[in-house]
């Protein structure tokens, strides 16, 4: 399905540690699309303590996803709002078979479809030390060493089959997320020059 209108539309998807989150903000700055992550969405709610938060903060400290209706809802709206209409990078959402269906027939609905999805590669000795210095470091509730375990295994479950469909789709970019964090950053970059996607400085 090709795009009616122009624009890039991005998904970062990886285990939990596997970098997401840190190249995102790098992408979105360079690529000139906003960067929308579900995960600091819920966290800036818990934090503030609004309606949401209160009813994701357990779920979340377990190391759980948070039900496919609020996160769903909380795209949509996150979407059609304006900084979104030329683009936009989602990290960790979609994460479950419903949200890709969801995300699907959303952008249908504008007659949208993804550009690309870069999927990060790490193994899992790697991602423990990583999160566990992160734990150390901002003391994010859900870095306890059993969240931890916890969040890898319904990644495993839940979000591992989805990126088969996106490979059917001849969107995946597959990315090794090992190494420093420019290393990773240099090799996003050219596997989507590869596909024709570059930083908006260099297009
Ligand atoms: P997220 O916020 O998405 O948390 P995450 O999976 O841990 O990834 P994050 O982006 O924070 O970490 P990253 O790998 O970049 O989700 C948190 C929770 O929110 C979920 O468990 C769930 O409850 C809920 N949620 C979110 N989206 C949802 C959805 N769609 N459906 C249902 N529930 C949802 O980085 C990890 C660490 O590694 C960082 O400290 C970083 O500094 C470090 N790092 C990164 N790259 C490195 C490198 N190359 N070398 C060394 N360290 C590196």
């Amino acid at each position: 399905m090709s795009d009616v209108r122009q624009g890039t539309r991005l998904l970062i998807v990886g285990p939990p540690g596997s970098g997401k989150g840190t190249q995102a903000g790098r992408i979105a700055d360079e690529y000139g699309v906003p960067a929308i992550s579900t995960g600091d969405i819920f966290r800036a709610n818990v934090k503030n303590e609004t309606p949401l938060g209160v009813q994701v903060k357990a779920i979340m400290d377990a190391g759980d996803y948070v039900p496919d209706s609020l996160t769903n809802e909380l795209i949509e709206d996150r979407l059609g709002q304006p900084d979104a209409e030329r683009g936009f990078l989602l990290d960790g959402y979609p994460r479950t078979a419903a949200q890709v269906e969801y995300l699907d027939s959303l952008l249908a609905s504008k007659g949208e479809s993804l550009t690309a999805v870069v999927q990060l590669t790490a193994d899992l000795d790697e991602i423990v030390e990583r999160l566990r210095k992160r734990a150390l470091d901002q003391g994010r509730s859900d870095d306890t060493e059993e969240a931890i375990r916890h969040r890898q295994d319904v990644y495993l479950r839940e979000t591992g089959p989805l990126i088969s469909e996106y490979e059917g789709r001849g969107i995946l970019v597959e990315v090794d997320g090992l190494g420093t964090i420019d290393e990773v950053a240099s090799r996003i970059d050219a596997a989507l020059a590869a596909r024709g996607i570059r930083p908006t400085a260099a297009a």
